[in-house]
């Protein structure tokens, strides 16, 4: 089975909530060797965003998003525990969870697993994060990453809470900030003062280990 097809049948299973499809695109994948990062992007996450957008149409509804989110949760756990966790001592630590008032946590997952498997030592918060947890957890911590999460554009604004509690406890010059989430932009980022904006997990990674290469 070509790439592309098997790639085809991971976004196709996200969209028709289809759990055998999907159990099948990722057994396919594995057989052909494909890199279970581009499985995920490529795949199964651009299914999730075709039903994003047809959801935004009135095309398909809630019922159907809760499904699919099912079939990708399993297969973002499956992904995670095939992944070679990195035994080298941890190169940092990282603090990430889904911001206040949103339970989009796929994503959120999805950079947390990859951050992992590259050596550094994650803390998620899990989802509906207010802006203080993520500042405890970075001082109890001391971490030198703090990554939040935001799908809606009603709780973006809460990164920029994050921004201004690291400041208020005086430790916003000790950490980098990361910012992600569908309606995030490089914009938003500069704009509230954050680090970085990262478009997926490979981009965050990328961060994170070259500001490690700097420390
Ligand atoms: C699945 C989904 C749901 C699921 C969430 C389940 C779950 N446990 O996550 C359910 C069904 C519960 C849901 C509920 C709702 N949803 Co919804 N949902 C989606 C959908 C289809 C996919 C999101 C997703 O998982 N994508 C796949 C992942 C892999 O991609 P990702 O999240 O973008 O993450 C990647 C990057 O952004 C980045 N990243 C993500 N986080 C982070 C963090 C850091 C630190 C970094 C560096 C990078 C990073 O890396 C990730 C991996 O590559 C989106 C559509 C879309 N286009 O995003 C709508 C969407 C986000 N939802 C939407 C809406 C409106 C809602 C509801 C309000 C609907 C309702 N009427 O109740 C509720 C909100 C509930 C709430 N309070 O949060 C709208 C938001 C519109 C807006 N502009 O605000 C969207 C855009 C759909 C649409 N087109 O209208 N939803």
């Amino acid at each position: 089975m070509s790439k592309e097809a098997i790639l085809e049948a991971a976004k196709q299973s996200i969209i028709e909530a289809d759990e055998d499809m999907a159990m099948e695109a990722l057994a396919n994948a594995e057989a052909e060797g494909i890199d279970p990062i581009e499985l995920l992007g490529s795949g199964y996450s651009a299914g999730m965003k075709e039903l994003g957008d047809l959801f935004g149409m009135g095309e398909v509804f809630l019922p159907e998003l809760i499904f699919a989110t099912e079939v990708m949760k399993q297969v973002t756990a499956d992904i995670e525990s095939k992944m070679d966790m990195t035994s080298v001592k941890s190169k940092g630590t990282f603090i990430i969870g889904t911001v206040e008032g949103d339970v989009h946590d796929i994503g959120k997952g999805i950079v947390a697993s990859l951050v992992k498997t590259n050596g550094v030592e994650v803390y998620d918060l899990g989802r509906e994060v207010p802006a203080q947890k993520f500042v405890d957890a970075a001082m109890e911590h001391n971490a030198q990453f703090v990554g939040s999460s935001a799908l809606l554009t009603t709780t973006m604004t809460v990164q920029k809470d994050i921004e201004e509690a690291l400041k208020a406890a005086g430790i916003r010059d000790k950490v980098k900030t990361l910012v992600g989430g569908a309606p995030v932009t490089n914009r938003w980022a500069e704009k509230i003062g954050a680090d970085a904006y990262c478009e997926d997990a490979s981009d965050t990674v990328n961060f994170i280990l070259k500001w490690i290469d700097e420390l």
